[in-house]
């Protein structure tokens, strides 16, 4: 089998990933010193600023930073039953909470006509896309029926982009050749009350630089239609420069809120992690890709603990829910965490990874998976052989499925009869399922994953209790 992942294409990187696996070392390293001292705080936080500087953080946001979490640090007192380094890490997880906006902010709903929402940005950072992701977003989540309008008219194939988004995503979209844009957006939001559309999503013109003609006319949008957001279109590659020209944006136009692009090609994150407190505005979405799911939710909490390597459990389901249902999602990691991982879990994994494609970004939102290495990595299965590895576990007894140390040869060679492939083949399922198990104990060993796991463990205790306490299952088996 080749030795390599399936989503290890070049460029396909995951923001914040190098500063996940610095920040899983510096922990790791305070938590083997044991005690917390002066000595070992300075160092701790000298770290914390030098990843940061690394990820192309701004200066003045890193050293504000860095004074926060000594000031907190210092003053650290001993609790009982709490690991000194782990409340160190607690105070940096807060603080990085803080800095990318603490609560996640909600959708500020027009309750007397359709919500305006107007996109701005500068040209490329990728207006148009997210545009589109938003409206798939906003039906899919908040069961709105939404509108696009093309307000760009310096492209010429800038209506014919948004007409084709459209079609794909069954939205209607109202575009006028010719005309001023303040206008044709006025008209839009008629046309949207006529259709009986709840949500107008405004594509701006976007210009190569901030110039007063680009901001004079997005004014007169602004004043024109009264918009309930306005989100600015932030293209997170452009780091530091990202960060200079928002502040510009928000200075002239007071946007609501910021959306970050192109997350997926930036691993450093420099600028997820200044423009909130440069700009006072908060991130209310990230683009992860290209594709129109790509989109998330940016909720500071969250992003916080995937930035510290502790993992993002919960968009990890939340990405799962669309492919497969929550539950089950949820199950699935948490019978990961516990070791009771079955070749059918597997096979489900798989299937979902098919549908959902991008394995290694599902990785690391779990807690430690940012420091799996691409060696660790490139263990995972290919496409193709995703598929017949599933033929394969079809073709196993349920018992088989539970238990793969059952499977001596003459059941391979059923196996592999059954499943059109070959005994090998059938080798290399067993083996990609134990290495599976090795991967998770890893991750445990390196992360905060053994907390997670009994925290699971509780859960599913409680769960089983429930069910039992309801028709009377068997719980022995899982205690
Ligand atoms: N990888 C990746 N590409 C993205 C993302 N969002 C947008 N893009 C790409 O960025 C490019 C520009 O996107 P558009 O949506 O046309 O950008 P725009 O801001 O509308 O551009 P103008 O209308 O010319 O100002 C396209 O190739 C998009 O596919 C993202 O989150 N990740
Ligand atoms: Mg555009």
């Amino acid at each position: 089998m080749p030795r390599r992942h399936p989503c290890a294409h070049p460029g396909n990187s995951y923001v914040f990933e190098s500063l996940a696996q610095r920040f899983s070392g510096i922990f790791s390293g305070l938590g083997r010193s044991g005690q917390l001292n002066e000595k070992n705080i300075d160092e701790g936080i000298k770290e914390v600023r030098k990843a940061l500087l690394e990820a192309d953080v701004n200066l003045n946001v890193v050293r504000a930073f860095v004074e926060r979490v000594r000031a907190k640090a210092v003053g650290l007192e001993a609790i009982r039953g709490v690991k000194p380094h782990e409340q160190f890490v607690k105070i940096v997880q807060d603080e990085m909470t803080a800095l990318l906006g603490g609560e996640p902010t909600r959708i500020k709903w027009n309750d007397r006509g359709p919500t305006v929402i107007m996109m701005v940005g500068l040209q490329g950072t990728g207006k148009t896309t997210t545009t589109a992701k938003l409206a798939r977003w906003l039906m899919k989540r908040e069961s709105k029926k939404p509108m696009l309008v093309a307000a760009d008219v310096q492209r010429p194939a800038a209506i014919e982009q948004l007409r084709v988004l459209g079609r794909q995503l069954d939205v209607p979209v109202y575009a006028e050749e010719g005309g001023r844009p303040p206008k044709i957006c006025r008209r839009g939001i008629k046309a949207a009350i006529d259709k009986g559309c709840d949500v107008v999503l405004l594509d701006t013109a976007g210009r190569l630089h901030i110039d007063d003609t680009l901001m004079d006319e997005l004014e007169d949008i602004r004043d024109k239609t009264d918009p309930q957001e306005i989100w600015l279109v932030v293209d997170s590659m452009l780091g530091q420069d990202a960060v200079t020209s928002a502040a510009e944006f928000n200075q002239r136009l007071d946007v609501t809120g910021m959306i970050l692009t192109k997350t997926d090609g930036d691993a450093r994150g420099g600028a997820a992690l200044a423009i909130r407190e440069v700009t006072g505005k908060p991130i209310r979405y990230a683009g992860i890709g290209e594709k129109l799911d790509q989109l998330e939710e940016f909720v500071p909490g969250r992003m916080a603990q995937r930035i510290l390597g502790m993992g993002d459990v919960v968009s990890l389901v939340e990405q799962a829910q669309e492919v497969i249902d929550q539950e089950k999602a949820q199950e699935q990691v948490e019978r990961m965490l516990m070791d009771r991982f079955t070749l059918d879990d597997m096979k489900d994994q798989f299937q979902s990874v098919l549908k959902m494609g991008d394995m290694k970004a599902l990785l690391q939102k779990l807690p430690g998976g940012a420091a799996l290495t691409d060696e660790q990595m490139a263990g995972m299965p290919q496409d193709r052989e995703m598929r017949q590895m599933v033929a394969v576990i079809e073709s196993m007894t349920p018992r088989e499925r539970v238990d793969p140390t059952v499977l001596h040869m003459q059941r391979r060679h059923r196996i592999a009869r059954g499943s059109g492939t070959s005994v090998k083949t059938v080798g290399e399922v067993i083996k990609a399922h134990r290495e599976m198990g090795r991967q998770v104990k890893q991750m445990k060993k390196q992360g905060l994953m053994g907390r997670m796991a009994s925290r699971a463990m509780t859960r599913q205790k409680k769960k089983r209790l429930k069910k039992h306490k309801r028709d009377g299952t068997d719980i022995k088996k899982w205690f």
